[in-house]
């Protein structure tokens, strides 16, 4: 298959406020050390550095309990992230989020929902993570607020600071699916099957393989004509291909399973927006894991070994 050429936009969200350790503030700098534009534009894309964002202005506010760590500044990132996304998402560009924690993803992905609506199309998305992420403000034992996006997204109540409420463009919890789960709190997991997310944990994996469960989802996508947002979650890898995260989970994604999958995705054709999230360079083995994102990201963008079977008989 031939690569497609693309007009990637890289958007730098520098979110720190979200995580229980400082440090993802650095992510978008260390992708852009590690060659993120260049690696794109050797497989034949052109890409535009958007620059960094910066939290929105925001007014004072009362957080609704007291153990959510930086509530404002999720407010505050929410709202400008949330602006930039849809507008992104309605043009001609492939936007990629450089991130940051997690949190970050209340604003791309609401902002990338609104664009698809715009469009008619419905919003599927892919969640690689150790973690769900769907956590209320209220089911939080951490108070840390990268554990909480997802929640917000399919429309979970409580939020209404950080949009609005009701949140106009919620996601179908039916069109998530997360891939690479291994720790999980009890108020997520009832909420999880409650919502009717799709859900597959490492033991899944282990048992059917990684290509055969993502092959349905994206025949889904297809079939519904959506878009497709990624949000990788570094924290989705194997802590010893990938350390520099705050919240390591052994068990995690092999260096060829995230392969697959970005390969797969790339063949699918499907893919219109992505996050690559949770990256905290200040605990990086010389640049290791921001190497690994980027080559990632490149196999979503077309990298391959080769093209085409070298002979047929
Ligand atoms: B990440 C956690 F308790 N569930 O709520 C929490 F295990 O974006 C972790 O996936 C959240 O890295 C992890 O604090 C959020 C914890
Ligand atoms: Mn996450
Ligand atoms: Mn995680
Ligand atoms: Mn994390």
């Amino acid at each position: 298959m031939n690569v497609v050429e693309k007009q990637i936009v890289l958007v730098g969200a520098p979110v720190d406020e979200g995580a229980g350790q400082r440090g993802c503030l650095m992510g978008p700098d260390a992708y852009r050390t590690a060659g993120l534009q260049e690696t794109l534009q050797e497989l034949g894309h052109s890409v535009f550095d958007h620059g960094n964002l910066s939290p929105a202005e925001v007014g004072s506010l009362t957080p609704p309990n007291r153990i959510l760590r930086n509530y404002r500044a999720y407010v505050a990132w929410t709202r400008a992230l949330h602006q930039k996304a849809a507008e992104l998402g309605e043009g001609p560009g492939f936007p990629i989020y450089l991130g940051g924690d997690h949190a970050m993803a209340a604003g791309t992905v609401s902002g990338q929902a609104r664009a698809a609506a715009a469009l008619g199309r419905p919003l599927f998305v892919l969640w690689l993570d150790a973690h769900s992420d769907f956590h209320t403000l209220d089911s939080t034992a951490s108070g840390n607020l990268h554990g909480t996006p997802l929640a917000f997204l399919c429309g979970l109540p409580g939020f209404d600071d950080l949009l609005g409420s009701p949140l106009e463009h919620t996601l179908k919890p039916q069109n998530v699916e997360i891939l690479g789960v291994r720790s999980i709190d009890d108020a997520e997991r009832n909420l999880l099957v409650s919502h009717g997310v799709g859900v597959s944990d490492m033991r899944r994996i282990d048992e059917e393989g990684i290509g055969t469960l993502l092959k349905p989802f994206l025949e889904r996508v297809r079939a519904e004509n959506g878009l497709l947002h990624v949000s990788l979650d570094v924290d989705f890898l194997d802590p010893s291909i990938a350390p520099a995260v705050g919240t390591t989970v052994p068990g995690g994604a092999t260096f060829r399973e995230a392969h697959l999958v970005m390969e797969m995705l790339h063949d699918s054709g499907l893919v219109t927006s992505l996050d690559l999230v949770e990256l905290n360079p200040f605990l990086d083995e010389r640049g290791k894991t921001a190497r690994l994102m980027v080559e990632l990201t490149g196999s979503l963008f077309g990298r391959r070994v080769f093209d085409r079977p070298t002979r047929s008989f």
